[in-house]
């Protein structure tokens, strides 16, 4: 039978990106008849702002899934670890923002302007990429449907915001200190070194090969989104002192020609994506412009030169919206549409 107004449960609701979560359910109108905010024992009670109204956040707890259809997870893996299989037991369909998921093979990873067909196979919980990887998808699946990629160099410029509201507050903190030359009692918690004016190439922790697991959340879900193994994908994650909007320095090596030209076309045409590119007249995009917006954008888009079919680009978007809020509500949505929600 098909439904009209589903139960949503959002766990980590007073969370960085689970407000943005509740903010982009209003925003979007999505038919939900109720709207449950789940957090820890620490904000149980406190309330969350839903549009101009305000609910009351519970405590995350075994039962709090029964009569729930859809839940939005973003209280960090572990919750998820334990929570999701719960939620999905109880017969409601999880999307999971964590990195809990994500490469567990009877786990669905979905962008839905990249892959929504792979939500048909899903068992009850779907993950959402991290971030970083979410923006370049949407913007390298059209041009591998086109020109076939090979391999993608990229560097990131990650905003604290990915970090969570404590992060956000750290840099606020050292950029007031520094402001008064009180530097002495800058005292570094979130992040292992000042954030402040600074650039740290270490995001999450390092791994054997001396990658971090950011970088390698790209490698893997790169080629799990695109199905596709063969795509070499070689990142360098760097977190800068923005607070919202990641850019990302990409770099393409294409099976087949691709033009500067020919790609600026292309990805006009390309769902989620808006091109920012006129040199002449200094349109580039922009963090401080990606705020707030839905869209990925995508400028410096120009031929590499010293390889026969490269192409270098700059893409930005924000990342507590399509990295994470916006691209969670877009699967609900998709979930929806193709009357998914239920656990097959
Ligand atoms: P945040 O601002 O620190 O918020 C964390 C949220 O989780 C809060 O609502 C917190 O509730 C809740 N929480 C923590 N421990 C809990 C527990 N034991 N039981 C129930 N709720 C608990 O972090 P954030 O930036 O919103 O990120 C949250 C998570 O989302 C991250 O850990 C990550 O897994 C994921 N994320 C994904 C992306 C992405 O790339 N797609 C981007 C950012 C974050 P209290 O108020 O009770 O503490
Ligand atoms: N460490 O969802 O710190 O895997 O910016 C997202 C953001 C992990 C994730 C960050 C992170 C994720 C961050």
């Amino acid at each position: 039978m098909e439904r009209d107004s589903f139960v949503v449960a959002v766990v980590g609701a007073t969370g960085a990106v689970g407000r943005e979560m509740l903010k982009t359910l209003k925003a979007r109108n999505f038919p939900a008849c109720e709207i449950i905010p789940l957090a820890s024992s620490r904000s149980a009670g406190t309330k969350v702002p839903y549009g101009d109204d305000e609910l009351v956040v519970r405590e995350l707890g075994e039962h709090s899934f029964e009569g729930v259809d859809i839940a939005l997870f973003s209280a960090g893996g572990s919750v998820s670890e334990e929570y999701a299989p719960i939620a999905a037991r109880s017969g409601c369909v999880v999307v999971d923002n964590s990195s809990a998921w994500r490469m567990d093979e009877e786990t669905p990873l979905v962008v839905p302007e990249v892959n929504p067909h792979d939500l048909d196979w899903h068992k009850g919980i779907i993950a959402n990429p991290n971030c970083s990887t979410i923006q370049m998808v949407v913007v390298l699946k059209p041009i591998h449907d086109a020109a076939t990629i090979r391999r993608v160099v990229v560097s990131t410029y990650q905003a604290v915001s990915g970090a969570g509201q404590k992060a956000m507050d750290e840099l606020t903190d050292q950029v007031k200190k520094m402001y008064n030359f009180d530097m002495e009692s800058i005292d570094p918690k979130y992040f292992q070194y000042r954030i402040a004016f600074n650039c740290l190439p270490h995001i999450d922790r390092f791994l054997e090969n001396d990658y971090t697991k950011e970088e390698m959340k790209m490698v893997h879900e790169t080629r799990k989104i695109l199905g596709d193994d063969s795509i070499g994908v070689s990142p360098t994650a760097v977190r800068v002192p923005v607070y919202i909007g990641h850019s990302e320095s990409v770099n393409i090596e294409t099976v087949d020609k691709l033009s500067a030209r020919d790609c600026r076309a292309l990805l006009s045409q390309a769902p989620g994506i808006t091109v920012q590119d006129n040199p002449e007249e200094n349109i580039y995009p922009m963090a401080i412009e990606a705020v707030d917006e839905d869209a990925t954008f995508v400028g410096r888009i120009r031929d590499d030169e010293t390889i026969a079919n490269g192409l270098n680009m700059w893409i930005v978007a924000d990342n507590l919206r399509k990295g994470a809020a916006l691209n969670a509500v877009q699967i609900a949505e998709t979930l929806v549409e193709r009357e998914l929600v239920r656990v097959p």
